[in-house]
């Protein structure tokens, strides 16, 4: 597949792209990104969002600036963060450019690994500059070595490219549900153009197009831009793989498909209305359509607008303005250490480069062996190092002769609280075993009996063997033992529960 990147200076730089950072591929080897241009390499290396190999690494952090916004999208409720890239329901400490930026320096120096701070609410931050660039302008001279990055709606931003251009920005998400007027009236009721409120198919068209301009503006100064979309089935889910092409042909790097979470408790219009979100394999049969056009992204955790850690781990409370008030914080010192362990983490990256040994002996069964879906426990690190009872998601990821893919995450209820409780879970290890149908194997530090037996029983067989292992390595190895056994050349089970868990 090739993605173009337009924009980089005298020439469009046209990639190689296998997957990119997104999908098969990328995870496989730590040195995934090798084929593409330097510039662009050392852009999305360290970015957890923008490389899906960095996330098992880097984490990054949100400070909520931004209250206002211009548009409204029947996803959203104001009371919440935005929801083009917060989980929605979720409300965020509103904190000043001021306040925000002393936050940073306290993740930074506490989590050496973070790298990226991201503005993306809790409303538009576009809708919002002097807050925004205020923060950036500060970090751009107080913490140069964290890079920015920056989520909106679209609707302001061609006229705040040249300000975006001026602080070191190099990635800008814009949430692209449609490039459709029609269609964009059935998500967005209006938007605020202008003075005005303007309803309706007209009101989308101006959307529209202010994305449009300014993903090519963006792109024409070289800055990376990822595409977030919310899959509403019914509405658009029939529509995003042309939106994929369009944003690729105007240069988007990285297409992101994220579910729609509507529920009533929500308030918002579509939870009310009872539209349903995606289910994971609707989800993931759209992404497998868009990637043959697109690099996608498959990682997101639709963080808050306040995040801090890995993706999918979320140590806000650690850092509340009350607890940051009181930190001592030594920046030149914080300086040395995360340069120490970036360096580290950097060693570890190379140390991964070895091709997937399991899978070379299979290359003769090749074209009989069906692919398997495994359910991996992690608390990050690229490594299975995570106890069943203790995951709260788990990474799916799909494996076949030739390659081991990372597919999705799927969110779980925790089942084991540890102490008295520990045990007690049946309905939510229920549900757990619901949530990972359709995976054949579960791959975790350690299991107990009781959840071993019911996964075994639901056909899916638990895994503690490989515990401290990189998870590419490990998922090729179980399923060379599948191979092995002759399990592939069976077709798959009937998926374990008919019904899927929603996304
Ligand atoms: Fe934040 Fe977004 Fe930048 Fe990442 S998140 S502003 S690009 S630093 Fe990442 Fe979170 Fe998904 Fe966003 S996982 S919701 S895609
Ligand atoms: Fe809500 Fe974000 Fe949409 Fe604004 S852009 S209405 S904050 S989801």
């Amino acid at each position: 597949m090739e993605l173009t990147v337009l924009g980089q200076p005298a020439e469009q730089a046209t990639i190689e792209a296998e997957g990119g950072c997104s999908s098969s591929g990328c995870g496989s080897d730590s040195d995934s990104l090798s084929h593409l241009p330097d510039h662009i390499r050392e852009k999305v290396h360290n970015h957890p969002c923008y490389s899906e190999e960095a996330h098992h690494h880097y984490a990054r952090m949100h400070v909520a600036v931004a209250p206002a916004c211009n548009i409204q999208c029947h996803y959203c409720n104001r009371k919440y963060d935005c929801a083009n890239e917060s989980r929605p329901g979720v409300v965020s400490e509103l904190l000043s450019p001021d306040d925000a930026v002393k936050k940073v320096m306290a993740v930074a120096a506490e989590i050496p690994q973070m790298t990226v701070l991201g503005i993306a609410g809790p409303g538009d931050p576009l809708a919002n500059p002097e807050r925004t660039f205020e923060t950036f302008q500060q970090l751009t001279e107080k913490a140069p070595d964290i890079k920015l990055c920056v989520s909106t709606n679209g609707l302001a931003l061609p006229e705040q490219v040249e300000e975006l251009s001026k602080h070191n920005i190099d990635h800008v998400t814009i949430t692209i549900n449609t490039v459709d007027p029609e269609i964009g009236a059935q998500i967005y009721p209006w938007v605020y153009w202008n003075n005005r409120r303007i309803k309706g198919v007209k009101g989308a068209r101006i959307l529209i197009e202010q994305q449009q301009k300014g993903l090519k503006m963006l792109t024409d100064r070289g800055i990376l831009v990822k595409v977030n979309s919310v899959m509403i089935p019914g509405v658009n889910d029939k529509h995003l793989e042309e939106v994929s092409r369009v944003v690729k042909d105007n240069g988007a790097f990285l297409h992101n498909v994220m579910p729609l979470i509507a529920e009533a408790e929500h308030g918002t219009f579509y939870g009310v209305m009872g539209q349903r979100g995606p289910t994971h394999d609707e989800l993931q049969a759209l992404q497998d359509a868009c990637a043959g056009d697109m690099n996608m992204m498959r990682h997101c955790r639709q963080c808050r607008a306040d995040a801090v850690g890995l993706l999918g781990e979320d140590r806000g409370d650690e850092f509340t303005m009350d607890k940051v008030e009181v930190m001592d914080i030594d920046y030149e010192a914080a300086m040395e250490r995360r340069k120490q362990v970036q360096d580290d983490i950097e060693k570890q990256r190379k140390m991964k480069q070895a091709g997937l040994v399991a899978l070379e002996g299979l290359s003769v069964q090749k074209k009989e062996l069906r692919p398997v879906l495994m359910a991996v426990a992690t608390s990050g690190g690229g490594i299975i190092n995570e106890h069943f009872g203790h995951a709260k998601e788990f990474l799916i990821y799909e494996a076949n002769a030739t390659d081991v893919r990372f597919i999705s995450h799927r969110k779980v209820e925790l089942y084991c609280g540890g102490g008295d409780t520990c045990g007690d879970g049946e309905s939510v290890l229920d549900q757990i075993i619901k949530t990972l149908s359709g995976c054949e194997a579960v791959l975790c530090s350690k299991i107990g009996y009781e959840p071993w037996d019911l996964l075994e029983a639901a056909g899916i067989m638990p895994n503690g063997e490989h515990a401290m292992e990189d998870i590419e390595q490990a998922v090729a190895a179980v399923y060379a033992e599948m191979a092995e056994n002759g399990a592939l050349e069976k077709p798959a089970p009937t998926k374990q529960i008919a019904a899927q868990a929603g996304a």
